[in-house]
C-alpha cells in the first residue's frame, strides 16, 4: 500500500500533518506559505526480492553447475590441488569437444593409460558432451554439439589416479582441458590482436593444437586447414603466449576418415609432408613440437576403436615435464647486482642489453 504524508505546518494550531487541512483553509494546503512539504514516503509496501534473494532461494547452497569451470573457477582448482593445464586449439568442427568427451567416456571401461577415473567437477558438463553421440540419444549419427562462439572460455575437469611408486600410495592428476568455440582460432590464425586475447595459452601446460583429418584428404580444403593452424601457431609464438617453453602437440584428427579413403597411402604422405613443414618452421621456436594421429570417434564402419591413440596422449599429458635447463649467460654480469636482478637476467636476458665487448 502507498500512503503519501502531506507535509507539516509551523503555524500554531495547524494540524496539516495528521489531517491534511491548512488551518487558514488554504487549499491546496501547498499554497500555504507556512507549509513545507514533506518527501513523498512509502509506506508498508512489501520491499522487493533483491536478485541475491532470488538466487540464494533458487540455489541456497551457492552449488556449482557441474557444466563446466570458468577461468577463476579453474584457478581456484589449480591453486588447492594442482593440475595439468592442456589449451586444445584448432578451426571450427575440427573435433575439439569431441576429444575432451571421448577421454571422459574412455575412462567408463575401466582404466585408461594405466590411470583409473577419480572424479570430475565438471561431470555434467562432460555428459551433455556425451549425449549427442550416444544411441541413447536417438540420433541416426554421432554427432557433437557445435562449440558456441559467446561461449566464454571454459574448462572441463578430470581427476584420475594411479599406484604410486611402492608405499606412496596412490597418486592423484587433475587435467583441465579448455573449450572453446573454433570461430576463436580462425580469427587468432588470421589477426594478432585476436590472438593476443587468447591469455591462457601463456599459463597452459601443453597446447593441443587439432588439424581436421577430413580436411586433409580434401584436395580444395587441405591447404586452407595447414594454413590456419601454421598460422595459428605463428601468431601464438608472435604474441608471445607460446615461446621456447611451450610443449605443442600436433593432433591430426579424425584419423579413421584418412584410413577409410581409397587413397589412404597418397594422403598419409601428404600428412607427413605436412608434419615434417610444421617441425621445420617452428619446432625450434618451442620446446617440444609432437605429432599424434588420433581417431576420437571414428565412424561406424571404422577398425579404429573409440578414442584410437587417446591412451598415448594422456600418458604424455600426464608424464611430469622435465625442467628446462638455465640459459647459458650471453653477457658478464655487472658485479654489483642484487641477487633478484641477477635472477631476473638470467630467466629474461633478451630485455637486457649485452654488455659491451
Ligand atoms: N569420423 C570422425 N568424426 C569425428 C571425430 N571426432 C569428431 N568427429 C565429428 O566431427 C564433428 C565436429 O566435432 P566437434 O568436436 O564438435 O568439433 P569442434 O572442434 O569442437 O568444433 P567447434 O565447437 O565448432 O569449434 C562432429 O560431428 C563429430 O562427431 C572422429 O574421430 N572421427
Ligand atoms: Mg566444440
Amino acid at each position: 500500500m502507498t500512503m503519501v504524508a502531506p507535509g507539516v505546518c509551523k503555524q500554531k494550531g495547524c494540524q496539516v500533518a495528521t489531517t491534511g487541512l491548512c488551518v487558514e483553509d488554504i487549499k491546496p494546503v501547498e499554497r500555504c506559505p507556512h507549509f513545507q512539504p514533506k518527501a513523498a514516503v512509502v509506506i508498508n509496501a512489501p520491499a522487493a526480492p533483491s536478485t541475491k534473494t532470488k538466487a540464494a532461494i533458487e540455489n541456497p547452497l551457492d552449488l556449482p553447475s557441474g557444466k563446466e569451470l570458468s577461468a577463476a573457477q579453474a584457478n581456484d582448482l589449480l591453486r588447492i590441488e594442482g593440475g595439468t593445464v592442456i589449451a586444445l586449439a584448432g578451426d571450427e568442427d575440427v573435433g575439439k569437444t569431441t576429444l575432451i568427451a571421448t577421454l571422459y567416456d574412455r575412462f567408463q571401461d575401466g582404466p585408461c593409460a594405466g590411470f583409473s577415473f577419480a572424479g570430475s567437477e565438471t561431470l555434467v558438463g562432460f555428459e551433455l558432451r556425451c549425449h549427442d553421440a550416444r544411441t541413447s540419444s536417438g540420433r541416426p549419427s554421432q554427432e557433437t554439439q557445435r562449440t558456441s562462439r559467446k561461449a566464454p572460455l571454459h574448462f572441463l575437469h578430470l581427476r584420475v589416479s594411479r599406484d604410486g611408486p611402492q608405499a606412496s600410495g596412490r597418486e592423484r592428476h587433475n587435467l583441465l582441458l579448455s573449450d572453446l568455440s573454433g570461430e576463436w582460432f580462425k580469427l587468432a590464425a588470421d589477426k594478432q590482436d585476436e590472438c593476443k586475447k587468447m591469455k591462457h595459452f601463456r599459463h597452459a601446460d601443453r597446447v593441443a593444437l587439432c588439424i581436421d583429418g577430413e580436411k586433409l584428404i580434401d584436395l580444395k580444403e587441405r591447404q586452407g586447414c595447414v594454413a590456419v593452424a601454421a598460422g595459428l601457431l605463428s601468431n601464438l609464438l608472435a604474441t608471445e603466449l607460446l615461446d621456447q617453453s611451450s610443449i605443442v602437440d600436433v593432433l591430426i584428427t579424425k584419423w579413421d576418415k584418412v584410413e577409410l579413403d581409397a587413397k589412404a597411402d597418397i594422403h598419409k604422405s601428404f600428412v607427413s609432408q605436412v608434419e615434417l613443414k610444421l617441425k621445420a618452421d617452428f619446432a625450434n621456436r618451442l620446446a617440444c613440437l609432437r605429432f599424434f594421429r588420433v581417431a576420437a570417434r571414428p565412424d561406424q564402419g571404422s577398425s579404429l576403436p573409440l578414442g584410437y591413440q587417446l591412451d598415448e596422449l594422456l600418458t604424455a599429458w600426464l608424464t611430469p615435464r622435465r625442467q628446462l635447463p638455465m640459459p647459458p649467460l650471453r653477457f658478464q654480469e655487472p658485479s654489483n647486482l642484487r641477487e633478484s636482478e641477477r635472477y631476473l637476467r638470467r630467466r629474461l636476458p633478451k630485455y637486457f642489453e649485452p654488455e659491451e665487448a
